[in-house]
């Protein structure tokens, strides 16, 4: 943990800290008998820097323990405080406070302690900022301290993924197996409410309902929208090309070579929609992508297999089709799933959707269906693609990729 605490500090969180991690029974003991700092010395003393270590409180022994001393606490977040009694799930108005719990599925914000985000760590640790961090398991250090007039922890001073402490990954979404479990999101009783707890075909038909309510972009506004949504998270000038993986100037965007122009994941030939407003103008499904690479991908539908692509490590093509680099796999599936739920043919365009097929040519279809769904498997989302749903739902569409929230959905309406 990289934060000092002077010496005095450091003695009076150790003291707070074992009162609240010892059984009951020696609590009770230490509190009968005599002052902690009479106890005898072998009972607890020389093992408690050691043990006090490498286990953080959990919640609700700091709920309990509201003493103001500093301590870590560990615990999954589930939402962001904004009164006494009201815990947000969606839509985060700041970047000011966490709710953590010792469950993932926490609703009672009697067990819930809310943390204090200093402006420090905001940018990085609010979830208006970091909506994925929903249902992650983090550990904060900061004093025990009310915050909301709630059980909570103020003056934080440190925060970071369990994980990261080699005892607990973070949750995932599905298996290698397979066999996706279900999942929480946080926008489940909200933008989703209609959807939960429907599978197959009548997931499908909702899920269909909530997405086509959106905001419908010019080919023109599409150069900006993905200035901001495919923005490299390491430089701000830049986005990242999806297949080819690389950082690029935002400003180099155009027709000429190792520039980067906009790419049609589902490839527009499919279903001849052009770049009119509508599914050719759907950023859920546009890319950036260097020219070259664009020109290479052409219309080709995905599968496995075939030579290297130049200028684009890791990517696969052959006569009939394009496998992308590793790291984007389930981002391409995802993005066709959207496609074929989105575009139902009830509207003014036609009814999009995968199939098994490699030779699709200008039908309305994109394959291989079956490799999709591996690749959705394979490559869970990652924080680059949901702050990219985030931000499209936030800022330019105002319509959510569901499968980007709930991968297992996949599974539900295609089958595994
Ligand atoms: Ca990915
Ligand atoms: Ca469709």
């Amino acid at each position: 943990m990289p934060v000092v605490i002077p010496r005095r500090r450091l003695a009076a969180a150790l003291a707070g800290a074992v009162v609240a991690v010892v059984p009951a029974s020696v609590a009770l003991t230490a509190v009968a008998g005599a002052p902690a700092s009479a106890l005898p010395l072998p009972a607890v003393a020389p093992a408690a820097p050691a043990a006090v270590a490498a286990a953080p409180l959990t919640v609700s022994q700091a709920i309990a323990g509201q003493t103001g001393q500093s301590a870590t606490v560990r615990g999954y977040v589930v939402g962001q405080p904004t009164a006494t009694s009201t815990v947000v799930t969606s839509g985060f108005p700041n970047d000011y406070a966490l709710a953590v719990a010792d469950s993932a599925s926490e609703t009672s914000t009697s067990r819930m302690l809310y943390v204090q985000i200093p402006s420090a760590f905001r940018s990085a640790w609010g979830l208006r900022t970091n909506p994925s961090l929903m249902g992650r398991q983090i550990d904060v250090t900061g004093a025990l301290s009310a915050y909301f007039s709630h059980p909570g922890m103020t003056g934080t001073t440190a925060f970071a993924f369990s994980s990261e402490s080699g005892t607990t990954p973070p949750p995932t979404t599905t298996t290698s197996t397979g066999t996706p479990t279900s999942t929480t999101g946080p926008y489940d009783s909200t933008y989703y409410a209609s959807a939960v707890g429907k599978s197959g075909s009548a997931l499908r038909t909702s899920l269909h309902g909530i997405i086509r309510t959106q905001t419908v972009l010019t080919y023109d506004q599409v150069w900006t929208a993905l200035k901001d949504t495919d923005q490299d998270p390491n430089n701000t000038n830049n986005v990242v090309e999806i297949y080819s993986g690389r950082s690029i100037a935002k400003s180099d965007n155009g027709g000429g070579v190792d520039q980067w122009n906009r790419e049609h994941v589902w490839a527009k030939s499919h279903g001849d929609f052009g770049t009119t407003n509508g599914p050719g103008t759907d950023v859920h499904h546009l890319r950036p992508e260097d020219v070259t690479v664009n020109s290479d991908r052409g219309n080709l539908d995905f599968d496995n297999g075939g030579g290297a692509v130049a200028q684009c490590t890791g990517c696969l093509r052959d006569a009939d089709s394009f496998q992308p680099r590793d790291a984007v796999k389930g981002d391409v599936a995802r993005m066709i799933f959207y496609m074929a739920v989105r575009y139902e043919g009830d509207d003014a365009w036609p009814d999009l959707e995968p199939n098994e097929s490699v030779n699709n040519g200008t039908a309305p279809y994109i394959g291989k269906l079956s490799v999709l769904k591996q690749w959705n498997l394979q490559d869970p989302p990652d924080a680059f693609e949901k702050r990219r749903n985030q931000v499209i739902y936030d800022t330019w569409q105002h319509n959510r990729n569901p499968f980007v929230d709930h991968p297992e959905w996949v599974t539900s309406i295609w089958g595994s």
